[in-house]
């Protein structure tokens, strides 16, 4: 199967209307899209998500915040999409983020950074599962 990630555009992204602008980037870059979906996300689905980080002090209002409003969920499919779309995307604290990348052009902020992209290829499995159940083909 070709390589996969999963990608959400954030409730601030959303309310924000950024979700063409979004879009249109990676559509443009070519990846495939497999789905789209605009979904409000359950507590259990937000802490399967962030596994990684129910721990930490900035867990609480992270949690809050994506529960706040729906989210775009995509997966995408391309050559070494997992890195690409990453890079797309920029670091996580906006502040350090380049202009040219997603968060560097449309963001301000380390925790209402408009986008989730997986890390890795095992992340993207992982979260594709939590989100729709079994793996996309
Ligand atoms: P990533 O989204 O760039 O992969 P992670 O470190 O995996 O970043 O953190 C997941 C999400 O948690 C971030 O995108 C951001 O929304 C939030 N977050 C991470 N670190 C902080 C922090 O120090 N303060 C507030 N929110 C944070
Ligand atoms: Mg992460």
């Amino acid at each position: 199967m070709a390589e996969q990630s999963l990608v959400f555009i954030k409730p601030d992204g959303v309310k924000r209307r950024l979700m063409s602008e979004v879009i249109r980037r990676f559509e443009t870059r070519g990846f495939e899209f497999k789905r789209l979906e605009l979904r409000q996300l359950s507590s259990d689905e937000v802490d399967a998500h962030y596994q990684e980080h129910v721990e930490r002090d900035f867990y609480p209002r992270l949690k809050e915040f994506i529960l706040s409003g729906p989210i775009l969920i995509m997966i995408l499919e391309g050559d070494r999409v997992v890195d690409t779309v990453r890079k797309m995307v920029g670091p996580t604290d906006a502040l350090d983020a380049e202009p040219g990348t997603i968060r560097g052009d449309l963001a301000l902020s380390k925790g209402e950074n408009v986008i989730h992209a997986s890390d890795s290829p095992e992340s993207a499995k992982r979260e594709i599962e939590n989100f729709f159940g079994s793996l996309v083909h």
